[in-house]
């Protein structure tokens, strides 16, 4: 394998007194936390889409980052060479899994024939470094949001030549996951929206929208492909209202196509704040519902408000969502991927290791803050005793619904004003602080 990043050798665990940069502090593979290994608790991934393919463009301006496996004769042969920098990258960061869309390891043909003949050609190598190394791909997608035949959505366009491309699209996107083994596949909805509602028909087309996922179904079980589905909630950007706005949206929406058991959710953190949620209240809706799948990380700037794919650096944020996977008892078929980007004036490869190592770092003081929240136990003990009078006979009689209004009506009466008793943030936030390494 050429080396693309000839002045990293593979990052390694130093702990927290190493002053070297291109190296772990905190995120040690093997070391157990909870009766698991750090690398089972988070199922690193890198995606593919930002770490390799973005280059530092944006709406003002070109591309201002340059990488040698771009340099090729032929489009194919610099895809053959993302793929061969792609997992000397993995390898070296020590990461298990990866991610991408089918456009970002192949280029698109002029036909869709030669765009899944330059797919099967890169799939197989890329089969083949997996079987080299070891990683394993997280999940797979399509990008259905990029070429101009989706401006105006993939299923979920007025033009029905337009949902059956995207169609055949995802159906070689299916395949090809199932070729690479991959744990799961995600489905995001970028132009599944709308500009105006005064062009719309929305009940078209979330009708189509959900047609669309339950073909997606039928084709999976069909090809025998066992891996998860997910849907990523996002409420806008690139199109101004987005169908899959956040978990709440998603869920009413698969509730009510009858979907609910073959999808859950892929939890992006800045997508969360786009919908003015925190990361956490995200993640935290998914677990109660047992719809939580796979982990997006990285972190939006608080002063913009776009989605800046910064990578995770937040020990709060990090803390609360180990928590919430600690709970929901980890991830099965999902993992940590990080859809995040390099600023556009970071534009040495080895950026690239710093931003990861930072994020894994990070990550891994979070899963050691929410593992000792855990074992201190006071925060589950006072929540407990908040909620203590559900426990009683008289509230387990509501929960199990053996008494109804009249009932209630006449303990009202007879035992007067309730009890007003503090909800004690201050102190909640105080032991969570306790907690932050
Ligand atoms: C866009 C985004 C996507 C999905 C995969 O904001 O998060 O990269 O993760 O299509
Ligand atoms: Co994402």
């Amino acid at each position: 394998m050429s080396a693309y990043f000839p002045d990293v050798n593979k990052i390694k665990f130093e702990g927290p007194d190493s002053s070297n940069p291109l190296a772990f502090k905190h995120y040690d593979a093997k070391k157990k936390i909870l009766g698991k290994t750090m690398a089972d608790h988070f199922r690193f991934s890198v995606c593919y889409w930002h770490t390799f393919k973005g280059l530092g463009r944006d709406p003002f301006g070109v591309e201002t980052i340059a990488r040698a496996y771009d340099h090729a004769p032929s489009p194919m042969k610099a895809a053959e060479q993302t793929m061969e920098a792609a997992f000397e990258f993995f390898t070296k960061l020590g990461v298990d899994f990866w991610c991408f869309h089918d456009r970002d390891i192949a280029p698109e043909g002029s036909t869709l024939r030669e765009s899944n003949s330059n797919l099967d050609q890169i799939v197989a190598h890329a089969k083949q470094l997996q079987s080299d190394t070891g990683i394993k791909l997280l999940w797979g997608t399509a990008c259905l949001f990029a070429h101009p035949r989706y401006m105006s959505g993939a299923s979920t366009n007025p033009n029905p030549e337009v949902f059956a491309h995207a169609a055949a699209q995802v159906k070689k996107a299916l395949e090809v996951t199932h070729e690479l083994g991959g744990a799961g596949y995600v489905f995001w909805g970028g132009r599944e929206g709308y500009e105006t509602l005064l062009n719309t028909n929305m009940e078209r087309e979330l009708d189509h929208l959900a047609q669309f996922l339950h073909m997606a179904v039928d084709y999976k079980n069909e090809i025998g492909f066992k891996g998860q589905f997910y849907i990523e909630p996002k409420p806008c950007e690139p199109t101004k209202h987005q169908y899959d706005f956040d978990a709440a949206a998603c869920l009413a929406f698969l509730l009510n196509y009858g979907l609910e058991n073959d999808l859950k959710f892929n939890i992006e953190a800045n997508h969360a704040t786009l919908a003015g949620h925190t990361f956490h209240h995200e993640l935290e809706f998914s677990r109660v519902h047992d719809m939580l799948g796979s982990v997006d990380a990285n972190r939006g700037d608080p002063m913009l408000g776009w989605d800046t794919d910064q990578f995770p650096l937040d020990l709060y944020d990090t803390t609360l969502c180990m928590l919430t996977l600690l709970r929901g008892d980890g991830f099965k078929t999902g993992g940590l991927n990080f859809d995040a980007k390099v600023r556009r004036q970071s534009n040495d490869p080895n950026d690239l290791f710093y931003a990861h190592i930072g994020g894994m770092d990070s990550f891994a003081r979070g899963l050691k803050n929410a593992a000792k929240i855990i074992r201190d136990g006071r925060i589950d003990k006072l929540v407990g005793e908040r909620y203590a009078g559900w426990d009683s006979a008289f509230g387990k009689k509501i929960e199990n619904g053996k008494i109804g209004f009249r009932e209630l009506e006449q303990y009202a009466l007879e035992h007067g004003e309730p009890a007003i008793v503090s909800g004690q943030q201050e102190l909640y936030e105080l032991l969570l602080n306790d907690a932050i390494e």
